[in-house]
């Protein structure tokens, strides 16, 4: 079918298809850098730890900050649509002072490359995460709610430095940093104390938080259901960081990796809608627990986009992806993540929203659902084939990336 076929079977139903595409190009995705590297970072850790964890050894893994930013680049260049780059801590670019410094003294100046990068290439904002995972100083598992008050300190200050380099990174781009706050913290066995590290995490995210720049910052805070490794306990459960988020007035970030298999995500953002602002999201794909596989075209990813445009918060929930896959082209993976989240946007924006809503308000669930059922099959793909095409790409990006692995498998025999 053509694109204009597709127009008229959409118009059928009330569905404009140029807005729709219009529309999805104004929505940014925060790309994230870690797919390329499986999460190691530039300070030259070999293995990574916190309850996370990447499978796989495909070949092509970016083994230095030149080739990471090098696989980045040309992953973004593939994906459609307005693109802000994501970058943890660990992501420095210390210099001269590798090895000399930690992660509390890390400065904006580590960081310039970045903005270098992402000016070159146009992308639309820069995004940053402290980093309290893979690191000597984590004692016992435990970071920002450690008891012992040296190490909590210091993790403290890493918070704070990032809140200055996230301040950077937003004036710089012109354009707010959502900087992430995750913290692995927990325990693999039943503790005897399950309040006290809830209290010193607070007491530590309000340090960092006491002065940070509110016009270029935007503080969140991710929750987690358990970690490898640390399964009977999670000091950042989804009740602390709600009302941490809530009482706070900082943002609230849902991992949909992180929460039991039967919840889901798609209809905790209209619960918080009705509550914040805004809503930030790490898009993954959980298969039986917090696997970050990566993210397909698939039904809760269509019904967490729909959520976002039915309720009129393309501009209130920042989406970003959180995915680390080893065991096939990065590349590849980073691009189809990307992808699938376009898809389903797109899909959402696609759907006789207002009439489906009217049929619920008036009770008419027959209406309802024929509509539902009915608009599955209208011509989607050929929608999403125009989009490409405005975007100067098309679906055919696997033959491309396989030259690509080929060249960059044989740089890095
Ligand atoms: C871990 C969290 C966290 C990390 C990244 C690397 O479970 O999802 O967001 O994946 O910060
Ligand atoms: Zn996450």
């Amino acid at each position: 079918m053509s694109y204009q076929e597709a127009k008229q079977a959409y118009a059928a139903f009330g569905v404009d298809t140029d807005a729709a595409i219009a529309a999805l190009k104004e929505v940014p995705i925060s790309v994230h850098c870690w797919q390329g590297d499986d999460v190691l970072g530039f300070e030259g850790a070999e293995s990574l730890s916190g309850g996370i964890q990447t499978t796989g050894n495909y070949p092509g893994r970016a083994r230095n900050a030149e080739e990471l930013l090098k696989g980045y680049a040309y992953a973004l260049s593939l994906m459609p649509g307005k693109k802000r780059i994501n970058v943890h801590a660990s992501y420095a670019f210390l210099g001269e002072d590798k090895g000399k410094i930690d992660r509390d003294k890390y400065e904006p100046k580590h960081f310039a490359p970045w903005v270098k990068f992402a000016k070159d290439n146009g992308y639309d904002g820069i995004d940053f995460n402290p980093t309290f995972f893979a690191h000597p100083k984590m004692k016992d598992g435990l970071t920002l709610s450690s008891p012992d008050e040296e190490t909590r300190k210091f993790w403290v200050e890493h918070g704070k430095r990032c809140m200055e380099i996230a301040a950077y990174l937003g004036k710089e781009m012109g354009s707010p940093c959502l900087v992430n706050i995750w913290i692995p913290d927990g325990y693999k066995d039943v503790p005897a104390d399950r309040l006290g590290p809830r209290q010193r995490y607070a007491k530590s995210l309000d340090e960092i938080l006491a002065n940070y720049d509110k016009e270029w910052v935007i503080p969140a805070i991710e929750s987690k259901v358990f970690g490898i490794g640390v399964e009977s306990y999670t000091v950042g459960s989804s009740e602390f960081c709600q009302n941490y988020a809530a009482t706070r007035g900082i943002c609230s970030l849902l991992d949909n990796g992180h929460y039991h298999p039967t919840e889901v995500v798609s209809d905790k953002i209209p619960a918080m809608l009705t509550f914040y602002d805004k809503v930030a999201l790490h898009v993954s794909r959980p298969v039986r627990w917090d696997s970050d596989h990566v993210v397909i075209f698939e039904d809760e990813l269509k019904e967490i986009m729909k959520e976002v445009v039915r309720n009129d918060a393309l501009g209130k929930v920042k989406i970003a992806l959180d995915y680390f896959d080893a065991s096939i082209n990065r590349v590849f993976a980073w691009v189809t993540g990307e992808r699938s989240v376009e898809k389903a946007l797109l899909y959402a924006l696609l759907l006789p929203n207002a009439s489906m809503k009217d049929a619920q308000d008036k009770g008419e669930f027959t209406k309802l659902m024929y509509l539902q059922e009915r608009v599955k099959m209208l011509p989607f793909s050929d929608v999403w084939a125009e989009y490409l095409k405005e975007c100067g790409l098309d679906d055919n990006y696997y033959e491309t990336i396989m030259d690509y692995e080929k060249e960059i498998l044989e740089e890095r025999k």
